[in-house]
């Protein structure tokens, strides 16, 4: 199975990743369903993740994204990640298509050297006022106030797409470009759940792409796709580029 999705890269001229909180979850970053830890045991992320969470409690999302977001500092991408980039470099080496499409918020995969990423979520290294708009990338520490203002006396927001939020236009745009065109579909480490990325193998399908899901558990997905792996991104992935680039 695993030479099959080789062969399939290894003939590919336009190929579409998409990727999920389980390909970071190797670095230490908990994957969006795990059950919330410590001060966050008792809230559901799919509540805090909304504008209406924030409207009813701004001090105690921003400061569960601020925690996110300096967290995520600390951590280091894994070899999943790594891998991601040097199958970006074999195509552009090759002239040939390759996008990545992530869910994930915690841009590990621009650390680990992707370039052709689209960030379907958002991230949480950018905040934006909900007032004047003003968005500043936070490399810093924890903001010193929950929620943090702009200078206009504004609200400042993570700048992540939430649940009932639409999806940035021009990402959106990209993605359904990229699907359209592509003949390989990745689905890695994501419970395809959350539309409008969970469909995304169905436009790909109807792209008469071959289709692959690497992945921990089974997901709804997984009986739609050409070749299902069970096993983690960190590890699969690096065996999978190696013997590409082996050929
Ligand atoms: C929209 C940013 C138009 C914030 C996120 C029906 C009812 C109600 C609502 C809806 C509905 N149908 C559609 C909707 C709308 C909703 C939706 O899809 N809801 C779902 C829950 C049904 N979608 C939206 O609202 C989207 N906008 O559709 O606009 C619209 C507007 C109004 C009304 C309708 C439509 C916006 C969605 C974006 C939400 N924002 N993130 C933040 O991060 O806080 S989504 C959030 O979930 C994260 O981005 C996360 O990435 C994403 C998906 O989760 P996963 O990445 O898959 O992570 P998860 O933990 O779930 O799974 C990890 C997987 O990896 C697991 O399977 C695990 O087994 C596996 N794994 C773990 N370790 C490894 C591994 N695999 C391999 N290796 C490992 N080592
Ligand atoms: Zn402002």
């Amino acid at each position: 199975m695993l030479d099959d999705v080789v062969a399939a890269l290894a003939a590919a001229r336009a190929v579409v990743v998409l990727t999920g909180a389980g390909v970071s979850a190797e670095s230490g970053v908990p994957t969006f369903r795990d059950a919330q830890r410590g001060l966050w045991a008792d809230y559901d992320p799919e509540q805090l993740a909304t504008p209406a969470g924030f409207a009813r409690d701004p001090a105690l999302v921003t400061r569960w994204y601020d925690e996110r977001r300096v967290q995520c500092a600390d951590v280091r991408p894994n070899p999943g990640h790594d891998a991601l980039a040097r199958l970006e470099r074999y195509y552009a080496e090759r002239g040939r298509a390759f996008v990545l499409l992530t869910q994930n918020v915690d841009r590990l995969h621009q650390r680990a050297g992707s370039r052709q990423v689209v960030e379907l979520h958002g991230t949480l290294w950018v905040w934006r006022c909900i007032v004047c708009g003003h968005e500043r990338e936070e490399t810093g520490g924890p903001f010193g106030e929950y929620p943090p203002r702009c200078g206009c006396g504004g609200l400042r927001r993570p700048g992540v797409v939430w649940f009932g939020e639409l999806l940035p236009e021009a990402a959106l745009a990209r993605a359904w470009g990229a699907l359209a065109a592509c003949d390989v579909f990745l689905s890695l480490g994501t419970s395809a759940v959350v539309e409008p990325a969970a469909s995304f193998v169905d436009l790909a399908r109807a792209a008469s792409a071959r289709t692959v899901e690497i992945n921990i558990e089974e997901t709804p997905i997984t009986d739609r796709v050409d070749f299902a792996l069970r096993g983690k991104t960190g590890e699969l992935l690096p065996r999978i580029v190696d013997a590409l680039c082996a050929r």
